[in-house]
């Protein structure tokens, strides 16, 4: 019998490695609100990849409430979905090292995030940042999700996280659902505003290049109207003018209104206009985010009370993998009796 869209679970996760950008919204927040009334969906603080890079431990202990507030603040509800921090939960690390045990050098070496993050970290290419892709497919398989809402930047891990689970399943007995990814057209891939060949990032050291979800009116319309077009003056939705094409999907995602009505929209106007108008759609859109988000952060116990909760509910699907993967591979269990 084919499974129901009800019964069908979902896993996600934004490392809490620096302050929420436009892309997490685009690529991830704003879609996972809309699917909770569809799927059973479980929705991660993912502090363990945050140290992948330095991170100052202050930081990363606020950032880490301040992603649970702004998934909440984007209107995620703890009665549908349940949250928690990645390190809460054991079975994360533990699931990690035996797929781990069971993912090729060759595999983790071609992964483009790697090779990328290992340029930008030159000072610090250390092991966790390689092996970050089997840190990630232990989160899907550890809680047999069937999909995983993300960016397309985010599709080469998911291909590996199923070749992962298909090998163990293969090696040892069905074990893991083989999950997909699920990837929304619209908002696939925000590219920076400074280097539109790159995507943006929250962790980019230049911060004109990244719109933040917290940034105030004035500060988006500057960095939109900063951001880096070309001479042609025209606003079109052509994908090797990487910069306006860019703006376009943005205010695309941002609106609803396709590639032709932006286009017939802006006929005959400059970037200018169209940058303020980008903007202005932004600041729209994340105006009622920051509104609730400033409400929910001056209530820690209320934010706490919902981790704890969270990470019960996560924790018993946890368990119940872990337990099953340990039998599998061989490690001997005493009996509970
Ligand atoms: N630019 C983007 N466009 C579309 N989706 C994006 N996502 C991130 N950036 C974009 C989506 O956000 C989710 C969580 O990402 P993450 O924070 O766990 O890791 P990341 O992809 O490495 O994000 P950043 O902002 O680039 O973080 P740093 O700078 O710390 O490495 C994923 O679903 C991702 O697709």
């Amino acid at each position: 019998m084919e499974q129901s869209t009800k019964q069908k679970r979902i896993f996600s996760a934004v490392q809490p490695s620096g302050n929420l950008t436009l892309g997490n919204y685009l690529g991830a927040l704003k879609n996972w609100a809309d699917l909770q009334d569809q799927f059973e969906c479980i929705y991660c603080v993912a502090d363990l990849h945050a140290i992948t890079v330095r991170q100052e431990p202050a930081v990363l202990r606020k950032k880490s409430l301040d992603t649970l507030a702004l998934y909440l603040a984007c209107g995620i509800d703890p009665k549908k979905a349940t949250f928690f921090l990645q390190s809460h939960i054991p079975e994360h690390t533990q699931l990690s090292w035996v797929l781990g045990c069971n993912t090729m050098f060759g595999e983790l070496s071609r992964m483009t995030q790697f090779k990328d993050k290992s340029q930008k970290h030159a000072d610090n290419i250390n092991a966790g940042l390689f092996t970050y892709p089997v840190l990630m497919a232990a989160d899907i398989l550890l809680y047999q999700a069937d999909l995983v809402p993300v960016g397309s930047d985010q599709k080469q891990h998911i291909e590996l996280t199923r070749d992962i689970a298909t090998r163990f399943n293969n090696s040892y007995s069905p074990t893991f659902t083989v999950p997909e990814a699920y990837i929304l057209k619209s908002s696939a891939r925000i590219m920076s505003l400074a280097e539109p060949e790159r995507k943006m990032s929250k962790s980019d050291p230049n911060a004109n290049a990244s719109i933040f979800m917290l940034d105030r009116k004035d500060d988006i319309i500057r960095k939109f109207k900063r951001a880096v077009t070309d001479s042609e003056a025209v606003v079109a939705a052509d994908p090797a003018r990487l910069g306006i094409y860019n703006l376009v999907n943005i205010y695309s995602s941002l609106t609803g209104k396709s590639a032709e009505e932006i286009e017939r929209e802006f006929e005959g106007k400059g970037y200018g206009d169209f940058k303020i108008a980008v903007g202005e759609a932004c600041a729209d859109v994340l105006a009622p985010v920051q509104k609730e988000f400033d409400l929910l952060t001056r209530d820690k116990a209320y934010l706490d009370g919902i981790l704890r909760e969270g990470t019960e509910k996560a924790s018993c699907i946890a368990r119940k993998t872990i337990q099953k993967v340990y039998r599998k591979v061989g490690f001997y269990l005493p009996n509970s009796k």
